[in-house]
């Protein structure tokens, strides 16, 4: 049966989102024998690969690092037909899932979460949808991604334009005939970077509006040919072990070795090899300096700035696509499969932010400090309003009245980043370490499913957030986040995309296994820094 048409509407717990988290916390939620119901406002399951279906979409993370660990069954079952999954494929993958174990009946999709509030008489939340139905539940858990609440840009005029305003975060389902048209791409970072470099062939002419050039490095995907699907599959027991030891739930390590045990020549030539390796490994298993020495960070942005160069026929173009404003590393650097090459076509050109900005959109199109520009299309790769954004922009109402944006208008307050104080039994399910989904998405799960039966065991009405716990983890997390290289930049990991939102790391910059570790610990403890009640 369509779950919209159940008459039910009282659940032990509420899910939103059936994306990567939602779906798996909805599978342990059953396992435990609760009633749960999904809200996605979207049409299909796969959150955020639902979503940015945009040309080129593609993982930047080994294909192997990214299927649930969780069933054996589903390991042996699936096959990647790529290094680096597109992102077809990916939501091809999250709905298999959703068959594979019958999910779909407790997944109420089109069913957008307007607005949640905890009664603090029956301690359980309300939960009321755009369409005006209502739901409620003792526990709502917010499975609703980290990079899932779109943003666009507030540009003068912006309504004016006539021809086609897309974003990359909603990119239509029927695709996009872009063949033949004139083309905007306000934005590069890894959205960007992927589209710009799918769709340059096919469009009559592509204008890429640059504000910060990034340190894109290839990502060398190709097929998996079947020898690898099998070792894949006779090794995940290792795969995983190591996803769970990096920092980052990533199949990297950075090397043991200093930088300052080699020559500066020594150096050069480890960077090449480094270079040579598909994905993150430029990133995630260098010399750790790189991400901790401004010498040696500076040292390897500039094989990076050369390699850049190197790729770009006009020198003077190519001066404009280097990185110089900020550390390598600061930025989430977007893997690209051509990307600089784009630039050496006569039906490409770049406009320089910096140097010309946007003044206002026209009906016909863009209108720089220099001169106009005429489009069909514009669209929006300018990223999102990220970790906070998600839950702010529904009105998340907690004991007092409060809503969660008016908790959070001076900077995010969590504990362990999965609750808040005055929200009791509210669970953030995001992934709030930086690390690789959904190994350490999973963990997160797992807390929230092992929580909820704590409190059911022991016969609770809720669990919540200390604010003194909260008070600790706010400063502990700040106090980590001081020495990160990534306060050197302005990016959705500082909330510095968005006009007005307090500068600040919102994820927890300790590694994943520590973070994982912590939260067992909290747990083990009887769930110390939580009020239950
Ligand atoms: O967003 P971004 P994204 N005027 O915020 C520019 C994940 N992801 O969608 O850098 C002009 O990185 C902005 O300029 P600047 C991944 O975690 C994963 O690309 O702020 N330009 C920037 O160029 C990633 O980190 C995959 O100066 C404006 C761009 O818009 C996250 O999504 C693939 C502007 C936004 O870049 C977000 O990436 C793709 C303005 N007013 C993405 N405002 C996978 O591999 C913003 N910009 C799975």
């Amino acid at each position: 049966m369509n779950p919209s048409n159940r008459p039910d509407s009282t659940f032990d717990v509420i899910i939103i989102g059936a994306g990567v988290t939602g779906l798996y916390q909805l599978y342990l939620a059953r396992k435990a024998g609760l009633s749960v119901r999904v809200f996605d406002a979207a049409g299909g399951v796969g959150g955020t690969w639902y979503w940015n279906c945009y040309p080129g979409c593609c993982f930047d993370s080994e294909s192997e690092s990214y299927g649930y660990t969780w069933s054996k069954a589903l390991l042996e079952e699936w096959d990647w037909t790529e290094h680096f999954s597109p992102q077809p494929e990916t939501e091809r993958y999250l709905n298999y899932v959703a068959d594979r174990f019958d999910l779909r009946r407790d997944i109420q999709l089109n069913a957008r979460v307007q607005a949640a509030r905890f009664d603090t008489k029956t301690r359980r939340w309300s939960v009321q949808l755009t369409t005006g139905e209502r739901a409620s539940a003792q526990f709502l858990i917010a499975a609703v991604g980290v990079l899932s609440a779109d943003y666009t840009p507030e540009f003068v005029g912006i309504k004016d334009f006539k021809g086609l305003s897309l974003h990359t975060g909603r990119w239509p389902r029927d695709g996009v005939d872009l063949r033949g048209k004139r083309v905007a791409v306000i934005g590069t970072g890894p959205t960007g970077v992927q589209l710009i470099t799918k769709i340059a062939r096919d469009v009559a002419h592509l204008t890429v509006f640059q504000r910060t050039p990034n340190y894109c490095a290839p990502l060398r995907n190709r097929p998996v040919t079947p020898a690898e699907q099998q070792h894949f599959k006779a090794t995940y027991a290792e795969i995983h072990q190591q996803l769970r030891e990096t920092p980052a739930g990533f199949l990297y390590h950075f090397d043991t070795r200093s930088a300052f045990e080699f020559s500066a020549e020594e150096r050069l030539a480890y960077y090449e090899k480094l270079w040579a390796l598909p994905g993150f490994a430029k990133w995630l298993s260098g010399f750790p300096e790189v991400m901790t020495n401004r010498a040696i960070n500076e040292e390897f942005a500039g094989f990076l700035r050369n390699k850049i160069r190197a790729r770009i026929n006009d020198p003077v173009l190519a001066e404009k696509l280097v990185p110089k404003n900020h550390p390598f590393g600061s930025k989430r650097i977007p893997l690209e499969s051509g990307y600089f090459e784009v630039y050496n076509r006569d039906n490409v050109s770049l406009v320089e932010l910096l140097e010309t900005p946007i003044q206002r959109m026209t009906a016909s199109g863009i209108e720089t400090s220099e001169r106009a520009y005429a489009f069909d299309v514009i669209i929006y790769a300018t990223g999102f309003d990220a970790v906070t954004g998600p839950l702010t922009r529904m009105n998340i109402e907690g004991v007092n009245g409060q809503t969660l944006g008016e908790k959070w208008a001076d900077g995010v307050r969590t504990y362990l980043g999965l609750l808040t104080a005055g929200f009791p039994n509210l669970f953030i399910a995001t992934n709030s370490a930086f690390c690789n989904y959904p190994v350490c998405a999973e963990m997160v799960v797992e807390w929230i499913a092992g929580a909820i039966a704590h409190v059911r065991a022991n016969n609770l009405a809720s669990i919540e957030a200390t604010p003194e716990a909260e008070a600790a983890w706010v400063e502990h997390s700040a106090e980590l986040a001081s020495h990160s290289f990534l306060s050197d930049a302005n990016s959705w990991f500082m909330g510095s995309n968005i006009p007005g939102k307090k500068r600040a790391l919102l994820l927890y910059s300790n590694s994943a296994p520590a973070y994982r570790a912590k939260c067992e610990e909290v747990a083990a403890h009887g769930y110390q820094g939580f009020t239950l009640q």
